[in-house]
Parts: C-alpha cells; structure tokens; sequence
C-alpha cells in the first residue's frame, strides 16, 4: 500500500525561468505558507542523463530537445517536502501545466504564462514522489527533524 501518513515525500524543481526571474522565495514562500516540513534542498545543474530519466515519459515527443535544453540553461533548486497527502497538496498549489491557463492562486496560475517555462516542477503521484526523491537526493541529503508547528498544522487525529 502506497501510504506513507504525515511523512509522505515529493519532489519539487524551481525551475530556470523561475531562478532567472528572482523567484525562488516567493516559491519557497508559498510551501512555507501552506505548512509543509522541508527536509532536503540544493542547487544543482541537471545533465542529458538525469533529464532522459527525469522526463522519460516525453522522450519520444518533439519538443523533448527544447525542454532539455530549457532545464540546461540555468542550475536548478531541487526541493523534497513531507506532510499528508503531500503529493497531492503539491500538484494543487503548482497549478496544471500550461500556466496561462492555471488556476489563479496556483503558482504558475499566479507566475508563470508558459506550457515549458512554467516554473515548477512537482511529483504528479506518490509512486514517481519516491522514484524522484530517490533520483535527486542521497539518503544523507534528507534531513529528519521535529517540526514545531506540526502541532497547529495537523489535528491530533491526522499526525
Ligand atoms: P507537469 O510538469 O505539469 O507534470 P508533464 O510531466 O506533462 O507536466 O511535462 C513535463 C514538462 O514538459 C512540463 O512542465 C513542460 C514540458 N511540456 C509538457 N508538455 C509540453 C508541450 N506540449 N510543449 C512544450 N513543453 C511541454
Ligand atoms: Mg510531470
């Protein structure tokens, strides 16, 4: 069973456009906002083999060359949460993927007008979460620590 209760991970990506716009924070504020428990982040420059694994899914499509080389262009912030349901949650905050057409109130709805620049990436089910945080981080790389406001974040019935 795929459940991993209050310490279910996703992946996020900032992606270039974001960092080349300045908006990491206001991303990473929006996470904070929401009351997820960030346990690994980094920045880092993705290769052709990472993105082949990272997108197989597009491989045979033919704007993969353009995405590859969209995600070439800058480093990255990779970014792994935890919380209930987390995946999920994350799907919603980012918004679909063609950003202009969003939900306002979602992160791309809210930032971003691009199919490919659209400034997040996030797990689209816990089944990819756990193969994504496994292809992004090291096990020494996610931290496990108590987080305070866990005891307004969640009822006691949900931790
Ligand atoms: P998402 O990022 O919402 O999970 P996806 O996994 O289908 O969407 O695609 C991964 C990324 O590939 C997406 O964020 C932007 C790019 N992409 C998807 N469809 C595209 C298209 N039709 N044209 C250009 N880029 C596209
Ligand atoms: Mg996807």
């Amino acid at each position: 069973m795929n459940f991993d209760g209050i310490n279910e991970k996703t992946l996020v990506l900032v992606k270039p456009d974001a960092i080349q716009r300045g908006l990491i924070g206001e991303i990473i504020g929006r996470f904070e906002r929401k009351g997820l428990k960030m346990i690994g982040i980094k920045m880092m420059s993705l290769d052709d083999d990472l993105l082949k694994n990272h997108y197989s899914h597009l491989a045979d499509k033919p704007f993969f060359p353009s995405l590859s080389k969209f995600m070439k262009s800058s480093p990255v912030v990779a970014m792994c949460y935890e919380g209930l349901e987390v995946v999920n949650a994350v799907r919603l905050l980012c918004g679909i993927t063609k950003s202009r057409e969003a939900e306002a109130g979602s992160i791309r709805g809210d930032l971003a007008m691009s199919v490919s620049c659209n400034v997040v990436h996030a797990s689209d089910s816990v089944e990819n979460a756990k193969k994504e945080v496994e292809r992004f981080f090291k096990p020494e790389e996610l931290h496990d620590y108590r987080k305070s406001d866990y005891e307004h974040v969640y009822a006691e019935d949900e931790k």
